[in-house]
């Protein structure tokens, strides 16, 4: 932490504009041994000048941000330079030259955790915010930035907190009385954490659909149009049509956003018996897909009189080639040649995978480790619980600092060094 670090913030390749960001106690000055009028730069304001390195000159803007005012809460420097790939890292080389070290995956987010500029969930909303790809996914990353996840786990902390205290003044005062009532109350207010709890972790479902996208299975017999409506659902032609049964093999994947999540749809080889060694190997992985989808559709071509013939809450039955007349029982009559009820199915899938309320709310879990760190804390919640009546109060207590501990590895107070060092690989260089 002692270091100034240093490291290209902007996206790897040739750009208008490329962020180099320097952090450190030595920030300042090696910011000013390329870039000279940051010696009176007025904190936090542009100021316009020449970059100067190595024989190279450039005009450039450079912001100081003073400690604690930063990101990471050491002083800070950002140049803005032109956007030349080669001109960024030239200027890297040189600043490590003159006493930076490169910066590691997440270092500065890291710095600014540790020096208590954010928690570990805001910056894992960062994170979230940089790799979204669809509007939901935005929400979810600016929710756990703005704190959301941080303050549900101190209000609980707080009330374990509470607890504990209570906890020690029947363990101070050691009658009998004191004892019963103090178990008491405590199970009744670990009953309600443990309900919180699970309140937030009934949208862990809904949450990771949103972080990951709906993996949506096109499955059914050959030449039922499977790829056809994956091309209409799409609106270009991603997969090969023909009229030759057995056309697709391998999976096609490709994804689109509606109502603000993404789909991930999947489009598999038709299922039928086969001599074929190719396409049975297609089939094998169709039947992979069909077994790890969010949601099946049995597409059936409703022309052909089929009624197809996988099962599950999961499958949808959508019967195509509408247009060719025929009727069968099915959730849905499509055509993918017509674009009959396209936009429908959408929304089909839509009301199948996703729960409304959870999405609009915007308060959902998306991410493992607060589900995985979520899920333990309610463990030794029961473990409390179930102990509250005849296990001494001491032990309680120790169940209870459990759960506390495993709402702290949330936010990163409680998270051991190899934890948080595992978060922060995971990051982008210059973040
Ligand atoms: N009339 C009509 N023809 C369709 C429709 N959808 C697909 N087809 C035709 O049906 C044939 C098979 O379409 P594909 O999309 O390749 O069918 P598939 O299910 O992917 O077939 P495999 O890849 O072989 O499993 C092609 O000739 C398409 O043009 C539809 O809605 N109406
Ligand atoms: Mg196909």
């Amino acid at each position: 932490m002692s270091d100034t670090i240093c490291a290209i913030a902007t996206a790897v390749g040739n750009g208008g504009v490329a962020v180099i960001r320097i952090s450190g106690e030595k920030a300042k000055e090696i910011g000013e041994s390329v870039f000279e009028k940051l010696h009176n730069a007025k904190p936090r304001y542009a100021t316009f000048g020449k970059l100067k390195f190595d024989g190279v000159v450039d005009d450039a803007l450079a912001i100081y941000f003073p400690a604690p005012r930063s990101f990471t809460g050491e002083d800070v420097v950002e140049l803005q330079i032109h956007g030349g790939y080669y001109l960024a890292q030239s200027l890297v080389k040189a600043l490590i030259v003159r006493g930076a070290r490169l910066a590691e995956r997440g270092e500065f987010s890291k710095r600014a955790v540790l020096n208590g500029q954010m928690d570990m969930s805001q910056a894992e909303g960062i994170i979230d915010l940089i790799n979204a790809n669809s509007l939901s996914q935005l929400k979810a990353g600016s929710g756990l930035l703005s704190g959301a996840m941080k303050e549900y786990v101190l209000t609980m902390q707080d009330e374990l907190t509470e607890l504990m205290c209570e906890l020690n003044v029947a363990l101070d005062y050691p009658e009998h009385d004191i004892e019963y009532i103090t178990a008491q109350k405590i199970a009744q207010k670990i009953t309600e954490i443990i309900q919180k709890i699970d309140k937030k972790l009934a949208t862990a479902n809904t949450g990771l659909q949103v972080k990951n996208g709906v993996n949506v299975v096109l499955a059914g017999k050959p030449n039922a149009g499977k790829s056809s409506l994956l091309n209409a659902l799409l609106g270009y032609e991603r997969a090969i049509v023909t009229d030759i049964a057995g056309t697709t093999r391998d999976t096609v994947s490709e994804s689109f956003e509606y109502n603000g999540v993404r789909f991930n749809l999947i489009d598999t080889a038709g299922l039928r018996q086969t001599e074929d060694c190719v396409e049975s190997a297609g089939i094998e992985r169709a039947k992979n897909e069909i077994n790890h989808a969010d949601i099946v559709l049995e597409i059936i071509d409703a022309s052909a009189g089929d009624n197809g013939e996988l099962n599950g809450k999961n499958v949808l039955k959508i019967a195509n080639k509408s247009d060719l007349g025929g009727n069968i029982e099915c959730d849905l009559q499509i055509s993918a040649k017509t674009g009959k009820n396209i936009e429908k199915l959408k929304e089909m899938i839509f009301n199948h995978t996703i729960d409304k309320n959870i999405l609009l709310d915007g308060d959902f879990l998306t991410n493992t480790r607060h589900i995985e760190c979520l899920i333990s804390a309610k463990e030794a919640l029961i473990d409390t619980l179930n102990n509250a009546n005849n296990a001494t109060l001491d032990c309680l207590a120790v169940t209870i600092m459990q759960a506390w501990n495993k709402l702290g590895e949330i936010t990163g107070d409680c998270a051991s060094e190899k934890i948080i060092n595992e978060i922060f690989a995971k990051f982008c260089l210059g973040k």
